[in-house]
């Protein structure tokens, strides 16, 4: 008998042990569509049940794409460094790629789409990627779903198609909007869930006369999901256009992002500080010389999150320069970047899970 993979994560469905995963109660005989226990939970009931490929696993299943295949590679363009991913780079060649830059109701609408394709173009061309293309998409906005479409279908060349990328980034919302856009019919979508780990294994998509796969992201190490659940994790994600919030600080200011992030300008002439974080995220600032006292004193009420009753982050420090005459960003993966142009040095406590990151600015 051939084996029934669940519609919603395309795991391996099973009807004998509930513990174990892709479970379901229902007969495998039977002539019906079937979700796994773990996709039902969390299509009625949003309950989080987050199941992790590691790298061993991620990379068995990358050696089960097609070698001619064509990968469309979705990245979150609010960490688009933190989500590629050495495997799919080893693999992708100037032939064989398409970069899909998601989430972009995220950013301002006032961003010119063709500066944003450029800075990526030139982010991917450092990170070793030379893609045939790169797609804007906002998946849950609908934008840009017909361009894609329109680009798979003239580089597909009969070739399968595969959906990869870190875990979150919305591949299958992407895939699920690229049916109901060709108003395909397929009667149940695939599972997808704001906490990372939900696709589970290969689902096949038929899609025109192309075959169209999605498949399990892989879990990003170096992410606010790592260390905050619940309440937090929601409180950080950005749902909808971000309104970027400026200041100009000083040196010896400091400045906070909730209680997740500190950063102190410790040299430099007064600069703009430019944050795109969820606008639920609160920042403060004070002098530095207050900095120790106003985190006693605020966290857990004005510095949120974490809340109440969680606990304190454990702080790294890291120094990170500003070049002069070009805008760095600092990227906090998960939680935003901050954009800041002048010259001098910031110090910058993160939670010692997460390493901040910097580039040449992308807006
Ligand atoms: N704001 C915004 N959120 C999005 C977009 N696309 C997906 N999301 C959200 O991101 C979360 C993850 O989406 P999924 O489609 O499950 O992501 P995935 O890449 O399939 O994740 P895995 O299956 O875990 O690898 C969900 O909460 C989506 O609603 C987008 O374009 N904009
Ligand atoms: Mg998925």
């Amino acid at each position: 008998m051939s084996k029934l993979h669940c519609i919603g994560c395309g795991g391996e469905l099973q009807n004998t042990d509930e513990t174990k995963p892709f479970y379901t109660p229902k007969s495998l005989d039977a002539d019906e569509t079937i979700y796994c226990q773990r996709c039902f939970k969390m299509r009625h009931y949003g309950k989080v049940i987050p199941t992790f490929l590691n790298e061993q696993d991620y990379q068995m299943m990358l050696d089960n794409i097609d070698p001619n295949g064509l990968l469309v590679q979705v990245v979150d363009i609010f960490d688009i460094e933190g989500s590629l991913i050495p495997a799919i780079t080893r693999l992708a060649t100037e032939k064989n790629l398409i970069v899909v830059a998601n989430k972009r109701d995220l950013l301002p609408k006032s961003v010119k789409n063709a500066k944003l394709k450029h800075r990526l173009n030139a982010i991917l061309h450092q990170e070793g990627l030379k893609p045939l293309t790169i797609e804007l998409t906002s998946a849950v906005k609908n934008h840009g779903i017909d361009s894609l479409i329109e680009t798979i279908s003239k580089h597909a060349k009969g070739r399968d198609v595969y959906f990869i990328g870190a875990t979150n980034v919305g591949k299958s919302t992407l895939i699920n909007h690229m049916i109901s856009a060709a108003a395909r019919k397929k009667s149940e979508p695939i599972t997808t869930f704001f906490a990372p780990g939900t696709t589970q294994g290969f689902i096949e998509i038929p899609f025109d006369d192309i075959n169209v796969y999605d498949t399990p992201g892989l879990f990003k190490k170096n992410h606010f999901f790592q260390i905050l659940s619940g309440d937090a994790l929601k409180k950080i994600q950005p749902r909808k256009e971000i309104n970027p919030r400026v200041y100009q600080l000083e040196v010896n200011q400091t400045i906070f992002i909730g209680g997740l992030v500190r950063i102190d300008f410790l040299k430099g002439l007064p600069s703009q500080f430019v944050f795109y974080c969820g606008n639920d995220v609160p920042l403060h600032r004070t002098k530095m010389i207050n900095a120790d006292n106003f985190y006693d004193k605020h966290l857990h009420h004005l510095l949120v999150p974490p809340f109440e009753g969680e606990e304190p982050m454990d702080f790294r420090v890291n120094q990170i320069p500003l070049k002069r005459d070009t805008k760095t960003d600092i990227i906090f993966p998960g939680l935003g970047f901050v954009s800041v142009k002048g010259i001098g040095v910031l110090r910058v406590y993160a939670p010692k899970e997460i390493t901040p990151y910097h580039r040449e600015a992308l807006i």
